[in-house]
């Protein structure tokens, strides 16, 4: 039965974005009062100017469990909060999204846990996400939804409002086919994001894996009478519907972060952090989610060899970690971070002295300006992930460093790495690239260091967040060529003969 916005008696939105999260966090209020938090992050920033000119709205989790809250409109923009439950949380939120599909889809880093009840709760927690969408959609809107927890709502809601056009883009990566078969549920996974009519990737690599998988697993009769679907070049034909797919790199806000990185006050604020740290000659930087895809243990690893071989001298040279808590209440980030703090631990008590600690490791969020700052003060960014979608964190260190100071070591196994080629790159798997990266960024010559970053720079300040946005919605609204610009728009992303 289709529940259109004309039914439920509202007009509905145009624009409309579904995340897991809304733009903003409900607080609990000690007088068990509540009030909203704005989370300004980089999808916010790029969509807001869209979704106010389009009389938006954004759907999404409020951030509290067990609480029902009704929709709010903040500056003309619409709020609409899906209520989740303490048990949806930890089986749809904390289970499956974070502890199947998230290491599942990163390389099975750890073991995915695949549980049947997760799975209903997932299916459960879509259909309610769907069913909202439905509500506040206008006729004909155009719906945008986002990322891994979400994946059966374009399906889910194509059937309750064929008249929508429906966007989908993956933040993480897409695994290979080897890997994604190992999910009882892979074809519903694929037949849900099979329901949207252009599907986003970062990386051509996620968008062919997705092709191959489509036509496996989508095109297989079954007992229901399923359509046929055949892929080509970045588009599955599914019966009488065409579902294109592509990749579409993110970025940030370059533009705003390079003015915040360049005034007085954050440029005084690193020269302070640079005199608290002690004067050290080199400060290493780790900016991440405490998360074990993020390979926080490889940079440590590294940097005891290098201790240990007198490669790095503990008098002259410091590293920061500024690690953000994260899904806290899943088994894995709890052993993780003990492991990561053991490890922390062991090189300052080996290499540390009085009052100057080798590695200053901070476990809590950072204020957006105290994070700048610290891209300011590092001569060296770490971004070491085993697998990451894109890594924004590797992108904004760039674009802080306006003086062209400064070195990135890049994981050649994040997103970012496609388009950050004058990076110090590295293969985290392999210990001794790391160090090799670091060393070499660690005693660049002036000269060459700013050539590299001077191109890093013109890759990161042409390419924003907000053409990300605009050329995945110009793709999904007017049928544009499923392409990015990094890849050169219009590559094919696919070279599969037809099924
Ligand atoms: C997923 C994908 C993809 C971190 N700590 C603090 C803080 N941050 C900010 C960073 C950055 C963001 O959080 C993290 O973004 P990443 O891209 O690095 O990583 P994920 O959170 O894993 O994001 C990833 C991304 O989605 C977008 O598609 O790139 O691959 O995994 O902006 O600066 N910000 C503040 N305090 C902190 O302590 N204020």
């Amino acid at each position: 039965m289709s529940s259109s916005a004309a039914e439920s008696g509202s007009t509905g939105s145009d624009f409309v974005v579904v995340a897991n999260r809304l733009p903003v966090d409900l607080e609990k209020l000690p007088d068990g009062g509540t009030r909203w938090k704005r989370s300004p992050g980089g999808l916010v920033t790029a969509l807001e100017p869209i979704l106010r000119g389009n009389k938006g709205a954004w759907i999404g989790w409020p951030g509290v469990p067990d609480l029902e809250v009704d929709a709010i409109v903040e500056d003309g923009l619409e709020l609409h909060p899906v209520p989740l439950s303490s048990r949806e949380v930890a089986e749809y939120y904390e289970g499956f999204s974070n502890a199947t599909l998230w290491p599942l889809y990163h390389d099975v880093i750890v073991k995915p846990v695949y549980d049947r009840d997760w799975w209903t709760t997932y299916v459960e927690v879509n259909r309610r996400f769907a069913e909202v969408t439905a509500k506040v959609a206008a006729d004909g809107a155009t719906v945008w939804i986002q990322d891994y927890q979400l994946q059966l709502v374009p399906k889910m809601l194509r059937m309750l409002r064929p008249d929508l056009t429906i966007g989908f883009f993956l933040h993480i990566p897409f695994p290979p086919v080897e890997l994604f078969m190992q999910l009882p549920w892979r074809t519903e996974i694929v037949e849900g994001l099979l329901g949207a009519d252009l599907i986003g990737f970062h990386l051509p690599g996620g968008a062919q894996n997705f092709l191959y998988l489509a036509r496996r697993l989508a095109g297989q009769p079954t007992s229901r009478g399923a359509v046929g679907v055949r892929s080509k070049l970045g588009v599955v034909q599914v019966g009488f519907r065409t579902v294109r797919v592509g990749a579409f790199p993110i970025s940030i806000d370059s533009g705003h972060l390079d003015e915040m990185a360049s005034s007085r006050a954050v440029r005084d604020r690193a020269r302070e952090i640079r005199k608290e740290l002690g004067e050290p000659k080199r400060i290493m930087l780790g900016v991440d989610r405490l998360d074990y895809t993020k390979g926080i243990d490889v940079r440590l690893n590294a940097l005891l060899e290098l201790l240990e071989e007198g490669r790095v001298d503990p008098h002259d040279t410091m590293m920061v970690q500024l690690a953000t808590p994260s899904r806290e209440r899943v088994d894995s980030y709890v052993q993780m971070r003990s492991s990561i703090e053991r490890q922390v631990g062991r090189i300052n008590g080996e290499y540390g002295r009085v009052g100057r600690p080798v590695v200053h490791y901070f476990h809590r969020p950072v204020p957006r300006d105290e994070l700048i700052a610290f891209f300011v003060a590092a001569d060296v960014m770490l971004v070491t992930p085993l697998r990451d979608g894109m890594n924004l964190v590797a992108k904004e260190y760039v674009a802080c460093h306006h003086d062209l100071s400064g070195a990135l070591v890049l994981s050649e196994f994040t997103g970012a790495a496609a388009e950050l080629r004058q990076a110090y790159l590295c293969n985290p798997h392999d210990l001794d690239s790391v160090k090799d990266a670091m060393v070499k960024a660690l005693t660049q010559d002036e000269e060459s260091g700013r050539r590299h970053m001077r191109a890093l720079r013109r890759q990161v300040l042409s390419h924003d967040v907000d053409r990300w946005a605009k050329s995945f919605l110009d793709a999904l609204t007017r049928g544009g060529v499923a392409g990015s610009a990094l890849v050169g728009v219009g590559e094919p992303i696919a070279s599969d003969a037809d099924a």
